[in-house]
């Protein structure tokens, strides 16, 4: 039987260049695999704990050795000589190694970099393909963030991403091509107006806006100089990353420094929504705020997707109980925020028994580590949000996508949106 022979972590960098965990792992036939965790800047209260040194004379506090440590030692000794074709005892040892409930022992980052490692070289392994399964696959669509704001850029916008969905796209490369197109005649927009085009942590432009009427009338006028048609080809949607804009009382400051009540929230998000082409919102409201986020699912959420971030940070229990809740219809999954990848796939399953969409998601300091566009294409997700088509980071991420389209041939489609 193949069994892991070695578990190595180091410490490498991610694309805000801090610390962050690299984990390989050796199977005893010398097939080799790693791993680079991810990691987030506007992250939930609720996430799996990363665990950092906090030495504030190494790298400001951030590297990450302690974690790289538990991978070397307690964790390797446990995984060695281990199935790699059995993740869900991989996994469990992992956990069973942690004890806590939310990682806190060990660290997410250091399981996490394992939990995927040890897939990736069971793929090579069994010499996996999309194309010699007898499981059929579609490619999701991208959520392209084409203008930042909030914790991912230094401007006055409070929303902290803009992002386009090319929804009618007939294939991958169509979808790319047609937010090329977006972000090119986005770009001579911006310019002509005299705003910077340089770029935020996503890839996206950051130019110094700080209304988002504004800024949602320059992306309506780059999908029509596409010749393209908005909410037809292509449609907007948003991440609040509320979290970041409610006050003591519970009001929120969506909009530059006004603070409003949840009602007025609503009211709002369905003005914008009958305005403009917007089909989905993310983390309209804070992470506890389960009432708010009820009301406005009942109130829009026929025709737009609300998508549960920090609400649920990948979290089965969350998740459960917003499903209880019709708190949202939809769910952002990053593989950080909760840890192992047998907790993220049985929380995509949850979410797609439920009717919920599952967004497959990077975190906006991410790596040359394209993992999730296959984590998309295997649990059938429909949509992908990986950044903008710039920074080799997220770009990574549509090119295996494209790699993966390319295996498919013609049994290629698009997910469903
Ligand atoms: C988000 C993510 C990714 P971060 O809020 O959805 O875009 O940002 O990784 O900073 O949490
Ligand atoms: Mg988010």
């Amino acid at each position: 039987m193949t069994k892991i022979k070695k578990v190595h972590a180091r410490q490498v960098f991610d694309s805000r260049g801090n610390p962050t965990v690299e984990a390989e792992i050796t199977l005893n036939n010398n097939i080799k695999a790693s791993s680079i965790v991810p990691s987030g800047a506007s992250t939930g209260a609720f996430e799996a704990h990363e665990l950092r040194d906090n030495d504030k004379n190494y790298f400001l506090g951030k590297s990450v050795l302690k974690a790289v440590k538990n991978v070397n030692s307690v964790i390797s000794e446990k995984i060695i000589g281990q199935d790699p074709n059995n993740q869900k005892n991989i996994d469990e040892i992992l956990l069973n190694l942690d004890g806590t409930n939310n990682k806190k022992n060990l660290g997410a980052n250091s399981l996490l970099a394992v939990s995927i490692a040890v897939r990736k070289a069971s793929i090579i392994l069994n010499n996996e393909t999309y194309l010699n399964s007898n499981k059929t696959f579609s490619l999701p669509y991208p959520l392209m963030n084409i203008i930042n704001g909030g914790a991912h850029a230094d401007n006055d916008l409070n929303i902290q991403e803009f992002m386009i969905r090319p929804d009618s796209a007939k294939n991958f490369m169509d979808a790319i091509e047609k937010c090329f197109l977006v972000i090119q005649n986005l770009k001579k927009i911006l310019k002509s107006k005299k705003f910077l085009t340089n770029v935020g942590d996503e890839g996206g432009f950051a130019p110094s806006l700080n209304s988002n009427e504004e800024t949602l009338n320059f992306i309506v006028d780059a999908i029509e100089k596409s010749k393209l048609k908005p909410g037809l080809d292509i449609s907007i949607c948003l991440d609040v990353a509320a979290n970041e804009l409610i006050d003591d009382k519970g009001n929120y400051s969506i909009q530059s420094s006004n603070h409003e009540t949840v009602d007025n929230v609503i009211k709002y998000y369905q003005n914008i929504v009958s305005k403009y082409p917007i089909k989905s919102i993310e983390d309209p409201f804070a992470e506890e705020d389960w009432n708010a986020w009820s009301k406005l699912t009942s109130a829009i959420g026929k025709n737009v997707q609300v998508v549960g971030d920090d609400l649920f940070v990948t979290n089965e229990k969350r998740l459960t109980k917003g499903i209880e809740g019709k708190s949202a219809n939809s769910i952002l999954v990053k593989v950080n925020q909760i840890g192992t990848l047998t907790e993220t796939l049985n929380v995509i399953e949850l979410a797609q028994k439920n009717n919920f969409s599952s967004v497959i998601s990077h975190r906006s300091g991410d790596s040359e580590d394209t993992f999730i566009a296959d984590l998309a294409v295997m649990t059938n997700s429909s949509q992908i949000k990986t950044g903008s088509l710039a920074r080799s980071e997220r770009v990574a991420k549509y090119n295996r996508l494209l790699r993966i389209e390319e295996e498919l041939g013609n049994k290629a489609k698009m997910n469903i949106l």
